[in-house]
C-alpha cells in the first residue's frame, strides 16, 4: 500500500495508527502541506489523486485511490480484520466510534489548514486564530474526558480505533498551546501510547518527511 502523507497531518497520523497497529506495511509518499507555493496538495498531480487535496490518501495492494481517513481506516479493518480497532459488542462499537466522531468530525474540522487560512483571510489575526483552535480542541477534550474508560486506553487494555483518533489530537492541542492539565484520563491515555510501539512508529518525529 502507497499512503499519501504529511508528517504532521492530524488525519494521516490516524491512519499510519491504524496501519501501525494492525501491523501492516506501507510506503509513505510524503505530500508537502506547505511548500512549494502553498503546499503539493494543490498542485495538479495530487489533485488528478485526490480532487479535494488533502491528506491522507491510500493507494490498496489492488491498486484502488481511498481518500478520507475515517473511510480508508473503515476499509483497513475489514480488509484486514486481525488485530481489531473495534470491540465486537454493537453497542461498544458505536461508543468507540463516537468519540472517533467527536474528534473527526467536530473538532479536527475546525483547525485543518484552509479553515484557518480562511480566517485570516476574513481578517482575524494570529492571537485571534490561536484562541479559535484553543477554544474547539478544549471543547472537544472535555467531552471524550467525560466518555473514555477509568482505566488502560481509551476503552481497555488495548489500543483501538478512539486512541487512533485522540492521540493525534493531543498532538495538535500541543502544537497549539493548549493545556492537558484538565483531562486526567486523557492524560493517562497519551502516556501509555508514549510508550507504545505502533504509536511510536506513527508519530509526526519519526515520519520520512519529518524535517
Ligand atoms: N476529513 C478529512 C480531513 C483531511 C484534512 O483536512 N487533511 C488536512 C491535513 S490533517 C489537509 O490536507 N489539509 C490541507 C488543507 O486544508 O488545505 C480526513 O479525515 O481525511
Amino acid at each position: 500500500m502507497d499512503l499519501y502523507t504529511y508528517y504532521r497531518s492530524t488525519s494521516s497520523y490516524r491512519v499510519r495508527i491504524a496501519l501501525a497497529l494492525k501491523g501492516l506495511d506501507y510506503h509513505a509518499l510524503p505530500v508537502n502541506l506547505i511548500a512549494p507555493a502553498g503546499g503539493e496538495h494543490r498542485q495538479a498531480a495530487y489533485l488528478a489523486l485526490n480532487p479535494q487535496g488533502r491528506v491522507p490518501a491510500l493507494r490498496t495492494d489492488d491498486g484502488a485511490l481511498l481518500i478520507q481517513s475515517p473511510a480508508i481506516i473503515e476499509y483497513l479493518e475489514e480488509r484486514y480484520p486481525q488485530r481489531p480497532l473495534l470491540p465486537a459488542d454493537l453497542v461498544a462499537r458505536a461508543r468507540v466510534r463516537g468519540v472517533a466522531a467527536v474528534i473527526g468530525c467536530d473538532v479536527h474540522p475546525l483547525h485543518n489548514v484552509s479553515v484557518l487560512n480562511r480566517l485570516r483571510e476574513t481578517g482575524q489575526d494570529e492571537m485571534q486564530v490561536t484562541q479559535w483552535i484553543g477554544h474547539w480542541i478544549s471543547q472537544g477534550l472535555a467531552t471524550v474526558e467525560q466518555l473514555i474508560a477509568d482505566s488502560g486506553f481509551c476503552f481497555g487494555a488495548e489500543p483501538g480505533l478512539a486512541d487512533a483518533y485522540l492521540i493525534p489530537q493531543l498532538y495538535a492541542a500541543e502544537r497549539f498551546h493548549v493545556s492537558l492539565e484538565p483531562y486526567p484520563r486523557i492524560r493517562r491515555v497519551a502516556a501509555l501510547a508514549a510508550e507504545h510501539p505502533a504509536f511510536i512508529q506513527a508519530h509526526p518525529a519519526n515520519q520520512p518527511d519529518t524535517p
